[in-house]
């Protein structure tokens, strides 16, 4: 092994030591952020990351089997194991592959397992809650496939009547649901049930070969389906991605899950055609989430961040604010600043609340007539600030004196002092 360096002569060390405090005393309100174990941060940061291991375990239950390196029993145990446990996390007999990167690689890799390039997707738009990989056309999604969206109605829900209408419009070969920023159940079934209807009147009207594939993104949501607080796209989906480091609390990374007969597309389409050799320090600290998320305690804590979540959304409608959709089933919401604070951007707020400790991001609200650079609201979620021990009456001081620090704003800018 090699030595050591000094860690104090280490400008590196010295940068994440100021991170660190950072964590530690700002209060964490972006929803996609968590805080993981000291088990989950052993693990990623494990001899593992020495392995290369191209392929997949040799003993594998599923998918394909072939690995392109020497040494691999341990790693082959691993991942087999890891396999498992995400199984046993949502209670399903899908396949599942535990290499993706990211929840970019994930999405990347499951649309290239049954898709070509140009093919036609429909899935939500960005500025209505979708997310970057779901067709925006500065993303390879974008870039690579047509894409047709849909949206929200004016209240912020999601429009299934016009998913129905588009499928029967421009015939799809995947339709995608999931969302980066939507405070509401997604009903899987439901737009299960008008792809199945759509399917049936393409069918009748002569384009006998029309079989779409119905793709779930659920990484803002993944730890309220493995809990049951949310409805499972389980057995509706042909195929769901995931990140496991947002509600699942894990290490930063993407799963992909799919029906059986989808396996060997899914792990081909993983690798070799999206990565290269599976980063398998982090393949562990996904099996520690896994394992973590089995427990009682883990049950506990997502049913926490939702009570968080209503809590502090209440309290802001309380205070006059305008939430998107009128409130929250899940463990974030959007804050609309257009009608009650017009002067205001999301943006302004989001840099003023970071000169507080207080984290959150900019974000694009219905109909938004501003650029997603500046938004008309933000968005709010509770996973990280719940893992740190907060109850809802924190989350309620949290909201009062965020409403200060905007009243501040608007009075400066009355005051001609910005
Ligand atoms: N950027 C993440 C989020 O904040 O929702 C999704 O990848």
């Amino acid at each position: 092994m090699l030595k050591k360096n000094n860690k104090s002569n280490s400008k590196v060390f010295e940068i994440i030591e100021k991170e660190k405090k950072r964590q530690d005393s700002f209060i964490e309100l972006i929803a996609s952020e968590n805080f993981v174990s000291d088990d989950v941060l052993e693990a990623i940061g494990s001899c593992l990351t020495n392995k290369y291991s191209e392929g997949y375990p040799a003993n594998h239950k599923s998918g394909n089997r072939n690995r392109y390196y020497g040494g691999c029993q341990y790693i082959d145990e691993l991942e087999e194991y890891c396999c498992d446990k995400w199984k046993e996390v949502f209670n399903t007999n899908y396949h599942v592959n535990v290499q993706p990167h990211s929840g970019s690689s994930a999405n990347f890799a499951a649309y290239m397992s049954v898709l070509q390039p140009n093919d036609t997707i429909l899935a939500m738009s960005l500025s209505n809650g979708g997310h970057l990989t779901h067709g925006s056309p500065v993303n390879f999604s974008g870039k690579i496939f047509n894409i047709v969206s849909y949206g929200t109605n004016p209240s912020g829900f999601i429009d299934y009547v016009e998913i129905y209408d588009k499928i029967l419009k421009y015939k799809p070969k995947l339709i995608l649901a999931g969302a980066s920023a939507y405070s509401r159940i997604i009903d899987f079934k439901r737009i299960k049930r008008s792809i199945d209807k759509a399917v049936e009147i393409i069918r009748l009207n002569g384009n006998n070969d029309y079989s779409p594939y119905f793709m779930v993104d659920m990484a803002h949501i993944a730890g309220l389906v493995a809990t049951g607080l949310h409805p499972t796209p389980f057995g509706y989906a042909d195929i769901i991605t995931t990140t496991t480091h947002k509600t699942l609390r894990g290490a930063r990374g993407g799963l992909i899950f799919c029906k059986p007969e989808l396996a060997k597309k899914v792990d081909s389409a993983v690798f070799p055609c999206c990565q290269g050799g599976a980063l398998q320090n982090i393949v562990a600290g996904k099996a520690v989430t896994a394992e973590e998320c089995c427990t009682q305690e883990y049950k506990d804590y997502i049913e926490q961040v939702v009570d968080n979540s209503k809590a502090m959304c209440n309290e802001f409608i309380q205070l006059g604010y305008d939430i998107v959709t009128g409130g929250t089933d899940n463990h974030l919401f959007l804050i609309d600043l257009s009608r009650t604070h017009p002067n205001l951007t999301g943006k302004m707020v989001q840099d003023e609340l970071d000169k507080y400790g207080i984290t959150l991001n900019k974000n694009c609200v219905p109909n938004e007539k501003r650029s997603p650079m500046q938004t008309s609201g933000i968005r709010i979620g509770t996973p990280a600030m719940t893992t740190k021990g907060y109850k809802e009456k924190d989350f309620i001081a949290v909201a009062r004196t965020i409403d200060d620090i905007i009243r501040n704003m608007e009075q400066k800018i009355e005051y001609g002092q910005e």
